[in-house]
């Protein structure tokens, strides 16, 4: 087993700290995205979506989709579950995570993605060619702003984001608010409950994977 893997990446990384918070170690190979590594045939001839992370599982087979990754290992270690324990647990958690991951981490990705210079000619992730769109980087830019104020709001009363657990919804949460960091997009003073979320999860050991 081993896992493709970028140490900068911002989804990469939510697997990393999922793993470190259930204390699996597995081999990592770095995929260098800066060199286009992610893009070249041998790579490609593995994971077509030319993306990390990439799980390569001990018969050979692959597995794409940090959140499916994730999947995998909460089955085969159940505990500590990230995913929830019972039924309305679990649909909570998958609620939120997808929240924070379409409305946090997309738009972060389209705001930095469509405006960095290293990134010209690569507006999508994987082997097309797509010129950036400025349109999307100040949409992602105004999104990422609303979702700071949801996520401030969501937190009032709550240890966590999906409840009193920790959890996937908490990592992609974390990773989404360091990737709009990149773009110097950052909660307000005035977002008491989401600096203090952040600081809650920013100090667990996983958050250093
Ligand atoms: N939804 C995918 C997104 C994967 C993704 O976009 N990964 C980025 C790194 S954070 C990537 O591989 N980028 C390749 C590129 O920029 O060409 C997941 O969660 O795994």
């Amino acid at each position: 087993m081993k896992l493709y893997d970028y140490a900068m990446a911002p989804n990469p990384r939510r697997v990393r700290i999922f793993l470190a918070e259930k204390g699996i170690e597995i081999p990592v190979e770095q995929v260098d995205l800066r060199e286009r590594q992610n893009v070249g045939d041998d790579y490609l001839a593995i994971n077509q979506y030319g993306t990390v992370p990439l799980l390569e599982l001990d018969n050979g087979k692959h597995i794409c989709e940090s959140i499916a990754i994730c999947r995998y290992f909460e089955a085969v270690q159940p505990d500590p579950a990230l995913m929830g324990s019972d039924p309305e647990e679990q649909a909570r958690i998958e609620m939120f995570q997808r929240l924070v991951e379409l409305n946090g981490l997309m738009p972060a990705g389209e705001a930095f993605r469509n405006s960095h210079p290293a990134f010209e000619g690569r507006g999508m992730a994987g082997p097309l060619t797509m010129a950036q769109s400025p349109d999307l980087a100040e949409r992602g830019t105004i999104r990422v702003g609303k979702f700071f104020e949801k996520l401030d709001n969501e937190l009032k009363n709550k240890e966590f984001i999906a409840g009193d657990k920790y959890s996937i919804a908490d990592i992609t949460g974390l990773v989404a608010i360091d990737f709009a960091g990149w773009s110097k997009l950052v909660p307000t003073d005035s977002q008491v409950n989401l600096k203090a979320w952040y600081d809650r999860v920013n100090a667990r050991p996983s958050a250093k994977a």
